[in-house]
């Protein structure tokens, strides 16, 4: 059984714990920056980020990015690469993932996900909860596809982007990096970087703000 330290212990953590525990994988405990809190579900808290080091020391190989925040996920993962851990990419049973598609450091497919033929999924990328991701798209690093979303074939999605939940995609748009798709939105036609949009069909909201 392989062993997980998970990074973050607020509710993004907790679907991790249940996708770790799907795998049958071992959780040691979780590190979180509120000192005050000592379990998520009964996983331990064992202290802040302060103590990665140590436990790399002591020999733990494996941590689990609990941090649904793109951006944090993204550096505290680096961190955690940086201080010598794996991530290997989280996978729950249910989630039905194409032999052809290309799987990245740290990725979470959560369950009933689906990922198509020739899709790249890129490193700390998330694919929540019965997320479609058909052919050939291409996610970026940390980026986030909330739960229920329907992309489309050959969809790129940039660095940090999150595509909000329900949102639906169309063949072929690429969306630019640290973008937001609000919840529910229908996106035709492709959007820039650091864009906010929302509505069917998806229109700015205001831009350049994250
Ligand atoms: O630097 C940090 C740090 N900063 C905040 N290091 C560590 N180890 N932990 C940090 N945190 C902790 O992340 C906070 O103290 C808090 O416990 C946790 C964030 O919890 P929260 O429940 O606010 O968000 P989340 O990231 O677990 O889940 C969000 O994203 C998911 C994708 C929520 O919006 C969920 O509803 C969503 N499904």
């Amino acid at each position: 059984m392989t062993d997980f330290i998970i990074i973050g212990g607020g509710d993004h953590a907790k679907v991790i714990i249940e996708v770790l525990r799907a795998m049958n994988m071992k959780i040691i405990g979780a590190v979180d920056a509120n000192k005050d809190q000592t379990h998520v579900l009964d996983v331990p808290i064992l202290g802040d980020d302060a103590i990665l080091p140590s436990l790399r020391h002591q020999g733990v190989a494996n941590v689990a990015m609990g941090i649904g925040d793109n951006r944090l996920r993204e550096r505290l993962g680096k961190r955690a690469h940086e201080l010598g851990f794996s991530a290997p990419p989280l996978i729950h049973p249910s989630a039905l993932i194409s032999p052809s598609a290309r799987i990245g450091r740290g990725v979470v497919v959560m369950a009933r996900a689906v990922i198509g033929v020739q899709a790249i999924l890129r490193d700390m990328s998330l694919v929540n909860t019965g997320a479609i991701l058909d052919h050939d798209n291409d996610l970026g690093g940390s980026a986030h596809v909330a739960p229920g979303c329907a992309i489309a074939g050959n969809v790129h999605i940039g660095d940090r982007t999150l595509i909000g939940v329900g949102s639906a995609i169309r063949p072929g748009v690429r969306i630019g990096s640290d973008s937001i798709i609000g919840a529910g939105s229908a996106v035709v036609s492709n959007i820039g970087d650091k864009q906010i949009v929302g509505g069917a069909p998806a229109r700015p909201i205001k831009t350049g703000a994250q």
